[in-house]
Formats: C-alpha cells, structure tokens, sequence
C-alpha cells in the first residue's frame, strides 16, 4: 500500500485538518504529515502545490490527490473497508451521515464568531448573533445521537465514527469558549478530549508559534 500523505494547516487554527486526521489516527493508519501554516506570505502557492481548491486538509495517496475533509474520510473509509468507519447499522450511518454533512455545511456563526483556538481561553466571548442557535443545535444533536445509537460506547454513536471526527473541532471550540453545556454535552467534550490524539493535536498546537490575529479576540 502506498503512503498516505496528510497536508494540514496550523493545528492551532485549522479545523478543517483536525477532522480527517483525527480520523486516521483513531482508525490506527500511519501517515507522513506535511504542516502548511496558513495566511503567510508564501500559504497559498506551498497549498497550491498540493491542492487544487488551495485549501487543507489535502490526502495523497500515490498518484491520487484528494481535497475536502469529507472526501478525504469518503475515500478512506472506501480504501481501508475493513475499519468501521460509519455505523454498521443503515438507520445510524444515514444519520451519521447526516449530522456529518450538517456541521460540513453549517454552523456559519459557530464558525465565523468562535474560531477553534487550542491554545488559548476567551470565556464567555464569540456570542454574536445566531451562534447560541448553532450550540443549541450541536447540543440536541450529540444528545439524540447518543440516545438512540449510542449505547455501545462512549461516542455518537458507541464507537468512533466519522462523525465524531467532524464534531472533534467543535469540541475545543466550545472549551475556548467555555461554552454551557448541558450534562450530556459536558460528558462528550470530556470523551473526545482525552483521546491520546486529541492530547496529541492540542500539544503540538500548543507548540505552535504563528499568530492569526483573525482568529485572535
Ligand atoms: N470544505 C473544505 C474547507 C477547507 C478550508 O476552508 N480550509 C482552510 C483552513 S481550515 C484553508 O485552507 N484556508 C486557506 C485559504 O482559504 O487560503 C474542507 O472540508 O476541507
């Protein structure tokens, strides 16, 4: 099997790279890692040479380049189908798959007023407007989600799933954020957050020394 490359952005900043390589990493693949901070003067050609949208996460995989979190995990998942990826059960993957598009396609004021920061705390700032709605939301979600197929395990839905991966950034913003939380969403942030790769991610984040101010209150 040929190597899997992962071209990420700074992982203090970058939530897009935190999905697909959190994913990898609890699904055990070894990969080399190449680390693009991002908004520099020399970004965006050193992203060009990798990606074709000149965005991260990017995977190559011998002669194949693929771009977006979510293809990336689409085609992992198709290429390693012995990994259980998404929920076995078809009722849990097509809602798996569902609060997965979700947060790829949504929470634009999630987003845009609590960038994901690992290594610094702002209590009680980025509440603009409509970004309770988008934690209401995220909170109803993790809860029926762990409900009603959850039960197995700690995670969304028992064990570890893609979906978990895309939810995993807005773990940490809400920690940043120090976001209420209700007891279920409470219990969540502490499962993701005491992955060995989530440690992993946060200590070299924490090691990083590009500031965004963007993404700084
Ligand atoms: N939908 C894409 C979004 C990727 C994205 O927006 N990545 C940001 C970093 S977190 C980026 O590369 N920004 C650099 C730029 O826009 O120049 C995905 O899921 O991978």
């Amino acid at each position: 099997m040929a190597q899997l490359t992962l071209v990420i952005g700074n992982k203090n900043y970058s939530s897009w790279s935190l999905r697909p390589w959190l994913a990898m990493k609890q699904f055990g693949l070894e990969f080399h890692e190449i680390r693009i901070p991002l908004y520099g003067s020399d970004s965006s050609s050193k992203t060009r040479q990798y990606s074709p949208s000149g965005k991260v996460p990017v995977l190559l995989h011998d002669t194949l380049t693929v771009w977006d979190s979510l293809a990336i995990c689409e085609y992992l998942a198709e290429t390693f189908p012995t990994l259980q990826w998404w929920p076995k059960d078809k009722t849990a993957r097509a809602f798996a798959r569902s609060i997965t598009a979700e947060m790829h396609s949504g929470f634009q004021n999630l987003r845009q007023n609590m960038p994901m920061n690992c290594r610094t705390k702002y209590p009680g700032k980025g509440l603009g407007s409509g970004v309770q709605q988008d934690i209401d939301r995220i909170i109803s979600i993790w809860k029926e989600s762990r409900q009603k197929f959850g039960n197995t395990g700690n995670f969304l839905f028992g064990d570890f799933t893609i979906a978990d991966a895309f939810f995993a950034p807005v773990v940490l913003r809400f920690v940043a954020y120090d976001v209420q939380l209700d007891a279920n969403s409470r219990d969540y942030v502490e499962i993701i957050l005491a992955l060995n790769a989530m440690q992993e991610w946060i200590n070299a984040a924490k090691n990083e020394t590009e500031i965004l101010p963007q993404y700084e209150f």
